[in-house]
């Protein structure tokens, strides 16, 4: 059987380049003449992705808690299809995943809704075999443009994001050494070699890893025992 291909997560804040890099992967890892997939999330194209969409620009409003289920149901619509092309050799590339799920509902600052919480639905997903965060300063950012008309796209909430970002990654990096930090602050050329390597690093190691595995539970709750 053919190896299995690996699931390769891009995270970071607003503007640091994640859709720009993830194409600029698609591309190195195609001229290789490696099979590659790419998704992105949201995925605004099915039905729950339209509620989505609809929320954000603003034309409908949700409970913090409904919205964010929206946001994990989009995923495990997929992640079934997700399974299989890994398992068909295919490498695919997601554009934000769960951990800007829990970060940006938890970011609201709802009291009844915590990281821990909003870290629920997303146990048992395809756990990512690498995610990239890339790392970038509100200054940099603020170089790449203003805020756009959606919801979140302002100061406090992307302060708020940056710093649950750094925590969530505590916590799940305690079980997972999966997560690597580039510095999105430099130029399209030298952030893409860096992501290049991590990627080709992983490929390589994928043997080592054994198959697909599963988001796990909020390490040390007592769900992990
Ligand atoms: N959200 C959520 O709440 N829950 C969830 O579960 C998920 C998401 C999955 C929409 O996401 C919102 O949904 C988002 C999180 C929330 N809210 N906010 N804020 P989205 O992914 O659809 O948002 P987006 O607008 O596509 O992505 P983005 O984060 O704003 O941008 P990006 O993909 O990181 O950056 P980019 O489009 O590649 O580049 C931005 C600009 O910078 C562009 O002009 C580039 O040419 C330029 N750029 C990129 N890299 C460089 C470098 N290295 N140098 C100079 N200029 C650069
Ligand atoms: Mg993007």
């Amino acid at each position: 059987m053919a190896q299995r291909g690996a699931l390769v997560v891009v995270e970071g804040l607003d503007r640091a380049g994640k859709s720009s890099q993830c194409e600029l992967l698609r591309k190195s890892l195609e001229e290789s003449g490696m099979p590659v997939k790419y998704i992105r999330f949201p995925d605004r194209t099915t039905a729950i992705g339209k509620m989505i969409d609809e929320y954000l620009r603003g034309q409908s409003q949700l409970d913090d808690h409904a919205i964010h289920l929206l946001f994990a149901s989009n995923r495990w619509e997929v992640a079934r299809s997700i399974e299989q092309d890994i398992a068909r050799g295919y490498n695919v590339i997601v554009d934000r995943y769960s951990y800007s799920g829990a970060v940006y509902s938890a970011a609201k600052g709802n009291p009844n809704l915590s990281l821990e919480w909003a870290w629920l639905p997303e146990i048992g997903l395809p756990r990512p075999d690498l995610c990239l965060f890339l790392q970038i300063s509100p200054d940099e950012a603020a170089k790449r443009g203003g805020f756009g008309g959606e919801r979140y796209e302002n100061q406090a909430m992307q302060t708020r994001v940056r710093e649950l970002f750094h925590a969530l990654f505590k916590v799940v990096r305690g079980g997972h050494d999966d997560v690597q930090i580039i510095d999105a602050g430099r130029s399209l050329d030298e952030v893409a070699n860096d992501i290049r390597d991590a990627v080709r690093g992983c490929i390589e190691r994928l043997d080592a890893i054994g198959p697909l595995r599963k988001l796990g539970p909020w390490p040390g709750s007592p769900r992990a025992e």
